[in-house]
């Protein structure tokens, strides 16, 4: 079978920061990515969302393209520094929310639903300044945030995202430093992650009784793990890493609570001085809050080789490492089973209600030819498996009900800068201009028909 089944969500996906530009217009306030963005060394070729891909003086254009693109939804976020410039006024600011205002409208007229994710990422650096989400005192301000933004939108936004990836939030803006608030320190990050999922389930009824009918949920990077050998170093590298990456979120958002190994493991290597003294009673009930939906980003596997015993006398390996031709330009493996194995696990594991694929693309630099189109090929094989492996989770039963592509637009990738481009239309960092790309084409088509081509 071919063919997706009708009502099948197909669509695409952005951020705010990654795409908006315009950081100080009509009184957006200083988010972290600005100040992280502008301090030397931290992101790649000195760049920064300054302007990134100007969506906000271009969103027709961009609205445009979306319908070209033939998707029922598409993915955006807010910048909470655009509402409220410190985090938490009281009144909000009336451009800001006029401009969201024109997007939703837009995207309505354009018969396209929007999806809205409230945090993705660009905390306005005067609530980083007062302690960032390893304080417990943000948790207000984000409901205060969810409250305001869905107020406002919530008659005609129905669909809505707490959370943007708690894992990348906390380990790579507080555990390694590799992200704003570029932060080093463990603990700081499992007390973000713990309050990053808190505010989701305080959010969630604010939503709910903002904005009728609606579906809420959150969105979690999800990674199947495969341990490189047999070795039982190899299996409790495997077990440590799904713990750290995966059930650290999945168990407390499916009352599970935060999984008793890991906790273990995380008091061994002293992230837990204090033992887990951040969780308050009730806490984990919040968390476990129910929800309509939960959005999973999906991108690659991780193959784990323990790091606790010498190579040579770990038992020879039964995974391969990824050879580079089978890599995205990021070194991530492109691995379309992972997708259904993280389905499967989900449905059969967690029974976690009806699932969405709320990002899923590649990073490949391709350039326009001299003909000006852009053949990237490679992005087209990636985006065909990884639909093949959504197809195969429904006629297996599993309850996916939805597809969004990474991304409408190349744009800024974080620590990474514009070097990595996952769009599927490349734009011109210098002059604004937007080119489909063959995959835009390609997956145009599958939105319109619901179906996959027979090769
Ligand atoms: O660009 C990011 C996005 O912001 C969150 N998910 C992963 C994407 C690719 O790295």
């Amino acid at each position: 079978m071919n063919s997706f089944p009708p009502g099948f969500v197909f669509g695409s996906a952005t951020s705010s920061y990654q795409i908006e530009g315009a950081v100080d217009v009509d009184g957006r306030g200083e988010s972290i990515w600005d100040r992280f963005s502008h301090t030397p060394g931290k992101v790649k070729g000195g760049d920064n969302g300054d302007i990134a891909c100007d969506h906000y003086h271009r969103f027709a254009e961009d609205i445009a393209l979306l319908q070209k693109l033939n998707v029922d939804a598409y993915r955006l976020s807010i910048a909470w520094p655009r509402i409220l410039p410190t985090g938490s006024e009281a009144t909000p600011n009336a451009k800001g929310l006029a401009f969201y205002d024109r997007i939703v409208d837009g995207l309505l007229e354009a018969g396209i639903t929007p999806w809205v994710t409230l945090y993705h990422w660009d905390l306005p650096q005067a609530l980083q300044d007062a302690g960032g989400w390893p304080s417990r005192g943000i948790i207000d301000p984000f409901v205060h945030f969810a409250d305001v933004m869905s107020r406002h939108l919530g008659d005609r936004v129905k669909h809505w995202i707490t959370h943007n990836e708690p894992w990348v939030v906390a380990t790579l803006g507080y555990w390694n430093g590799e992200h704003a608030p570029g932060i080093k320190d463990p603990n700081a990050a499992l007390k973000a992650a713990h309050h990053i999922l808190l505010s989701h389930g305080k959010a969630v009824p604010v939503i709910r009784a903002n904005s009728a009918d609606s579906q809420v949920g959150i969105t979690l990077n999800l990674t199947p793990g495969i341990p490189a050998s047999g070795s039982e170093a190899d299996r409790i590298a495997c077990q440590q890493f799904d713990g750290f990456f995966n059930r650290w979120y999945l168990d407390p958002l499916h009352k599970r609570g935060y999984p008793a190994d890991q906790v273990a493991h995380y008091e061994d290597e002293g992230h837990l001085p204090k033992g887990l003294d951040f969780v308050h009673d009730g806490d984990l009930e919040t968390i476990a809050v129910d929800t309509d939906f939960l959005g999973i980003n999906y991108y690659s596997r991780a193959i784990i080789r323990s790091d606790k015993v010498d190579e040579a006398d770990n038992a020879p390996r039964t995974q391969a490492v990824p050879p580079p031709e089978r890599c995205t330009d990021f070194g991530w493996e492109v691995w379309p089973d992972g997708l259904y194995d993280i389905m499967a696990r989900l449905h059969h594991d967690y029974d976690s209600g009806d699932l969405v694929v709320t990002e899923n693309g590649c990073a490949y630099s391709t350039e326009p030819d001299d003909d000006g189109r852009v053949k990237d090929a490679r992005r087209v094989s990636y985006f065909d498996s990884h639909l093949r492996a959504c197809l195969r989770c429904v006629t297996d039963g599993i309850p996916l009900t939805g597809y969004f592509a990474w991304s409408l637009l190349d744009n800024f990738e974080w620590a990474e800068g514009y070097e990595k481009r996952f769009g599927l239309t490349w734009v011109d960092f210098e002059t604004g201009e937007r080119r489909p790309k063959d995959s835009f084409r390609f997956f145009a088509e599958v939105a319109k028909t619901g179906t996959l081509p027979t090769w």
